[in-house]
């Protein structure tokens, strides 16, 4: 076993608690039983089970200031058993977080409290990620981890060495994300990730018997992970478990065996427990069970400031590693590197590289023109962090010099997530939510299926994350329709706070990147082509004509008879459209729409005038399904009504009726066409 050079921050916490671990433990209980019951709904089971290896967590190890809950150096706790929230909530109850008083114990699950249901980040202090969704904060908890090591290889043990513990159920092993996260934990060798599983062996159904019968231990083990057995309600075995656990350079699993819903005379142990008040009785006998004589929310003195001792030893090194903050000389850069702006010139560099665009106009795939974009934004800035599940030379995120991460190798700046397209994107939260970096990460469009529930995650917790999404259409061709994404872009509209960009050439493209990175709230999805498409701003603007969202790409001559409406690969068709249109005496405007979610945000003055009165044609090879708001009843859709089809992509495009005779038929269709 190896032992690391600890630096000063990183002691166990030799002291014990004067009251008993089994006082500070029921302390969480008691709270949970009340605020479950007050609010008639919650899960008491886990918390109960939990409490003791909470207690010792906390006590012995956590390294945290409830004062100053943003501390860059903090440990990482992630409760991937969202369900299990009361717990959470009580400890940061006890530990002193400034929005977690009494009265919200009491408002648990009610409308405006900080204690939602399921613990969100940002709308609760203390809550590291958003998690109920199971796996995904197990997954999420692989991204920090790996952000510590990386931000530990830039700034060094003195400024970076914190560790992630996860507490993870039985489901949180059971979702499929689980094995990306697990192998991808132990290929990397994060030693510092530390994973308490509440092994139970009880779900909603009943035993986990009923679904499976996997050796955890064995199976970690094979992933590369250090793994231990502890007495879920023995804090001696514990406390032996996680010091362990807390000195091998791999990352460690402790199954740590507990009773669901511990200390409830008639429901512990069954999946009774789990997810309902325990109701007026049983939380008596509880109370008797367990020794706990006091009342609804009342928690003895003594034990309230044993928990706040926690808090104080914690400031106290905050305090501490501050000082070495300011002395280490860094303080500029690490300060800079947190809050994740990017350098004064930045702009200035992507807008003189946008100048030289509409001069060279390249005829280039959008995934192309993002690895050139790419090539200037990665010099021009250190926090990007790029990857690829295991598509890096189709989707073209790598750029020369990012050096690859591997396990003991955190410097680089290249993440090879292999075929994992679901822990690529909830790393990517967690390595956003870390803070430090902006993670940016390739797939197939199709397969931001893949990567679904931790996409809706970065949009909820607002994390700039981007998802570069290449071959965006049936323009990707001969592989077919398992490849051509017809009903995403749909899907990822659908999605609140997430910006999706459908560039339409090298500009637009880069226009796109420049919004993406500037967005520190909302993700950005952006879709690329992978086939050619030709340069049309020629005309360089200062202005980032894609943060319009639409924009009239080309104006009509005289009148407009007809506006056509593309994105992505079809504003070419519809610029070939109007041309055809005009020998025929029609005068066609065509608007480029990049990202509807910023048109939305634009004035209803320039969304009308760029929509203008004549009637309207949307080109767009996907599914129908929101283009109306933007047509009309009067309008017209080319695009897909199905899925696609293998064949070359030109063959595709007439196969489908995606063209500008197309375009025409319709127009003339709508219209007196000569
Ligand atoms: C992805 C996902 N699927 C289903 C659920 C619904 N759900 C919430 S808790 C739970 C059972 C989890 O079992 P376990 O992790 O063992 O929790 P315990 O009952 O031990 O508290 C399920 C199915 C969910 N929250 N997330
Ligand atoms: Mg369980």
């Amino acid at each position: 076993m190896l032992t690391r050079t600890a630096a000063p921050t990183l002691r166990a916490y030799e002291d014990a608690p004067d009251s008993s671990y089994y006082d500070l433990a029921n302390a969480l209980r008691a709270i949970t039983m009340d605020a479950v019951e007050k609010a008639k709904s919650g899960h008491p089971g886990m918390p109960m089970g939990m409490a003791d290896v909470a207690t010792v967590l906390f006590t012995r190890f956590m390294k945290i200031d409830p004062g100053r809950p943003h501390w860059a150096d903090r440990d990482r706790f992630v409760l991937s058993a969202g369900h299990g929230s009361m717990l959470l909530y009580a400890i940061n109850h006890l530990l002193g977080y400034a929005d977690m008083g009494t009265d919200q114990l009491k408002r648990f699950r009610q409308l405006g409290s900080k204690t939602a249901g399921h613990p969100e980040y940002g709308h609760t202090l203390g809550v590291e990620t958003t998690t109920g969704p199971l796996g995904q904060g197990l997954t999420t908890a692989v991204g920090m981890a790996l952000a510590e090591r990386m931000m530990n290889a830039r700034f060094g043990d003195e400024l970076v060495d914190h560790f992630t513990y996860v507490m993870a159920g039985d489901g949180c092993l059971m979702e499929g994300i689980s094995h990306e996260a697990i192998d991808l934990a132990g290929h990397l060798q994060l030693g510092k990730l530390i994973v308490l599983w509440d092994d139970n062996g009880i779900s909603i159904d009943g035993s986990t018997a009923l679904s499976t019968s996997t050796n955890q231990l064995a199976r970690f083990e094979a992933a590369g992970w250090d793994v231990h057995r502890a007495d879920g309600h023995a804090p001696r075995t514990l406390i032996d478990a996680i010091a362990k656990a807390r000195n091998t350079r791999k990352p460690s699993l402790i199954a740590c065996r507990t009773t669901i819903g511990y200390g409830a005379p008639n429901k512990a142990g069954s999946e009774a427990v789990h997810g309902a008040p325990l109701g007026a009785a049983e939380i008596e006998g509880a109370r008797d069970q367990l020794g706990w004589n006091h009342g609804p929310f009342e928690i003895p003195a003594d034990i309230a400031a044993d928990w706040k001792k926690i808090a104080q030893r914690g400031a106290k090194e905050r305090a501490a590693w501050e000082r070495r903050l300011n002395e280490s000389g860094s303080r500029e850069a690490f300060d800079a590197s947190v809050s994740g702006e990017l350098l004064e010139d930045f702009d200035a560099t992507l807008l003189a590289y946008k100048r030289d665009l509409s001069q060279s106009a390249p005829n280039v795939a959008s995934r192309k023109a993002s690895e050139m974009a790419l090539g200037v934004i990665n010099r021009a800035t250190e926090l990007t962090i790029g990857g690829s599940a295991d598509l890096t030379h189709s989707n073209l995120t790598l750029t020369p010099d990012l050096g690859s991460i591997s396990a003991g190798r955190y410097d680089g700046r290249y993440i090879h997530y292999g075929i994992r397209e679901h822990a690529m994107a909830a790393v990517m939260n967690g390595i956003a939510l870390h803070r430090g970096f902006i993670p940016y990460g390739g797939t197939f469009m199709v397969f931001s299926d893949y990567a679904r529930g931790a996409m809706r995650l970065s949009a909820l917790m607002g994390q700039r994350v981007v998802y570069v999404l290449t071959h965006d259409s049936i323009g990707l061709g001969e592989d077919g329709p398992t490849h051509q994404p017809v009903e995403h872009l749909a899907m990822l509209r659908a999605t609140p706070n997430i910006n999706v960009f459908r560039p339409a050439d090298a500009v637009e493209t880069l226009e796109a990147w420049q919004i993406a990175l500037a967005s520190e709230h909302t993700p950005s999805v952006l879709a690329l082509s992978r086939q050619n498409l030709p340069t049309f701003r020629f005309d360089h603007t200062d202005e980032n004509l894609t943060a319009r969202g639409a924009y009239v790409a080309r104006k009509p001559h005289t009148r407009r008879d007809v506006t056509l409406l593309a994105t992505g690969s079809e504003v070419g068709i519809a610029f070939a459209a109007a041309e055809l249109l005009a020998d025929r005496g029609v005068d066609a405007a065509v608007v480029s729409m990049p990202c509807w979610e910023l048109f939305e945000q634009q004035s209803a003055e320039y969304r009308s005038a760029v929509l203008g009165k004549a009637p309207r044609i949307a080109i767009e090879a996907a599914a129908r399904l929101g283009w109306d708001r933007w047509i009309g009843e009067r309008g017209r859709f080319i695009g897909m009504e199905g899925f696609g089809a293998s064949a070359p992509a030109p063959e595709l495009y007439e196969h489908f009726g995606i063209t500008p005779h197309a375009v025409v038929d319709a127009a003339c269709d709508l219209l007196t066409c000569a």
